[in-house]
């Protein structure tokens, strides 16, 4: 990774990464989540997968933790160009924590709301990226992702509850002025990527298209410096399972 790379991504909070993925791997990549969506399910823990109609458990919405349900995506939390990246980003050895897969399925498809991803994870220093890879093509109709510029400089926005399912938490006063100016909304096409700080603000819109669903995964990777508060983590999910 060249230096002015790095010197964006520190200023800036994200990064784009076009063909990051050939087609080829996307196609391997997308034929095991629908292997594991179609014939796994019933494997996985509920706790870790999410439908956008939870009442009739229609449309995928999430599924958490897929390295460690299937070793394929083990391999690419672990030993992939993403952890030798979210290395160089860091600027320090890193621990690869989670592999997600993100869908809108068409029309229900809901945004997600803006949020920062150090909100959850409670982390001190706040050393932590995440990468959001695209396995469709993705635009203002199904879905696209929004950061806002900068606001990693800013320190951890005050959240509180969203309903939506999967994203439980939301940036409370977001919409400021600020933050719309420096927002930037990105299309991607399947394969390219998209990284940003823990503590970049973003969020996706819902898909309103009529038959395009939204499919992303997600990699998650914590510097070796970063410690979790781990009491402090294990109120905050007490809290959750109680009210959502
Ligand atoms: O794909 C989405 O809708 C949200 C992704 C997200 O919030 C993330 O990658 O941190």
């Amino acid at each position: 990774m060249k230096g002015t790379t790095k010197m964006k991504f520190e200023k800036e909070g994200y990064l784009y990464f076009p063909e990051f993925l050939s087609i080829s791997e996307i196609d391997t990549i997308k034929s095991k989540l629908n292997e594991i969506v179609d014939n796994k399910l019933h494997e996985i823990p509920s706790a870790h997968y999410k439908f956008e109609d939870a009442a009739n458990k229609k449309g995928i919405k999430m599924i958490q933790d897929l390295q460690l349900y299937d070793p394929f995506f083990e391999k690419i939390l672990l030993e992939s160009k993403f952890s030798a990246l979210a290395t160089a980003l860091l600027g320090e050895s890193v621990i690869g924590k989670t592999v997600e897969f993100f869908n809108k399925p068409a029309k229900i498809g809901k945004g997600t709301p803006p949020h920062q991803d150090g909100y959850y994870f409670m982390l001190d220093p706040m050393s932590a990226v995440t990468f959001w890879v695209a396995l469709e093509e993705v635009d203002q109709n199904n879905g696209w992702v929004s950061y806002v510029k900068g606001s990693h400089l800013n320190g951890v926005r005050t959240h509180g509850r969203s309903g939506t399912i999967g994203f439980s938490q939301e940036i409370l006063d977001f919409g400021t002025p600020s933050d719309l100016e420096n927002e930037e909304f990105i299309a991607t096409k399947p394969g390219d990527v998209l990284v940003h700080h823990a503590l970049t603000i973003h969020r996706a819109a819902p898909n309103t298209s009529l038959d395009r669903s939204r499919k992303a995964l997600g990699l998650i990777y914590f510097g070796a410096s970063a410690k979790e508060d781990l009491d402090a983590k294990k109120a905050y999910l007490a809290s959750l399972n109680k009210i959502d």
